[in-house]
């Protein structure tokens, strides 16, 4: 079995460590130098070349060493292997926590203090209290679970919502466009944790934010193109958007030139939301690497067809 790795955002060397730990006689070859193309079995990537994957006529399956799939399943020559996942407490621990620091920063109009600071100035903010302040959280899979949960601990009053009807224990939610529309409606705090997809892309857009309460805040943690930044831009610029922090950007990094940088109303992070925990995602990867050999399902597979 060779594994084909390719990932410019990490260091192929831990990743070659943890596995050959697990796998002693793995062949683990760092893309672009992978040698045979038809001794490749496994890919682990993040961010492949559209059109490279259908270069490995023997490829059994495709593991993104990351949550979101995205990035692979946009290749339009995709070959047709199942492609698993990371689905890890860990990821939705780690996004929690950003979720919780930005919705308390914002709740509570710690930037404005930041600015005061800055000019030495005394001046109290508004308050709201957190059982008036409402958070929507779009989508409710392993990291809008953690999300909400968080939130809703923090003292949010929180509404999820999913594609497919969900209950969860303490959290209101929702499903559908309908479910969408009542969401974003009294959402004072949207968190977007959705997967991008083609019924997802440009979820963000100024309809959105026309539908939220004036003065309301934006959390993007999903990917860049959930968002229509020129939407994002003038909703700001209105008043109807308070204030919005991204984590995630169309292109990464984002370009110097990029309007989202200056912005005042928006804070950027680069793409820090969570990361993906080597030691218990290799785990998932050795597993699904051992499934290959033996022909047993493959855990956290994505359904290709649904693009999540
Ligand atoms: P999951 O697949 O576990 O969950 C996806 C959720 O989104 C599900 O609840 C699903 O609904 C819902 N959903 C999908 N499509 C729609 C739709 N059209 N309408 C309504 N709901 C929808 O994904 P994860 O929670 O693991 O990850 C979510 C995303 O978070 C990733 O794809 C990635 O883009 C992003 N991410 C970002 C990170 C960062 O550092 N910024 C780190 C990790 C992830 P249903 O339950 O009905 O299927
Ligand atoms: C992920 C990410 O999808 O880090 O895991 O964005």
């Amino acid at each position: 079995m060779a594994v084909m790795y390719k990932c410019d955002v990490r260091n192929p060397e831990e990743w070659r460590v943890l596995l050959a730990a697990a796998i002693p006689d793995l062949d683990f070859r760092v893309w672009p130098d992978v040698g045979n193309p038809e001794e490749i079995t496994a890919a682990l990537v993040w961010e492949p070349v559209p059109g490279d994957l259908a270069r490995y006529p023997n490829l059994g399956v495709i593991l993104s060493v990351a949550a979101g799939v995205d990035n692979i399943l946009s290749d339009p020559d995709l070959p047709d292997v199942p492609v698993c996942r990371i689905v890890d407490e860990y990821t939705g621990m780690f996004m929690a926590e950003y979720a919780a620091y930005y919705a308390l920063r914002f709740h509570r109009h710690m930037y404005l203090y930041d600015e005061n600071r800055r000019q030495k100035l005394w001046r109290k903010g508004p308050r709201t209290e957190t059982q008036d302040r409402h958070v929507g959280v779009l989508g409710l899979g392993n990291v809008g679970r953690a999300v909400a949960a968080k939130l809703a601990g923090l003292g949010f009053p929180v509404t999820g919502w999913s594609r497919s009807p969900t209950v969860i224990d303490g959290i209101a939610t929702a499903s559908g466009t309908d479910g969408f529309a009542e969401v974003v409606a009294q959402s004072a705090i949207l968190v977007n944790a959705l997967p991008l997809t083609d019924e997802t892309r440009h979820i963000l857009n100024a309809a959105t934010f026309a539908r939220m309460p004036k003065g309301s805040f934006v959390i993007n943690m999903g990917r860049g193109e959930h968002l229509v930044p020129a939407d994002l831009m003038a909703s700001l610029d209105s008043g109807q958007v308070e204030r919005a922090a991204l984590d995630v950007f169309e292109h990464e990094p984002l370009p110097q030139d990029d309007p989202l940088w200056s912005h005042p109303g928006i804070e950027v992070t680069p793409h820090i939301a969570a990361a993906t925990n080597l030691r218990t995602a290799s785990r998932q990867v050795i597993e699904n690497l051992r499934r290959l050999e033996t022909g047993e399902p493959f855990i956290n597979a994505v359904d290709r067809a649904r693009g999540y």
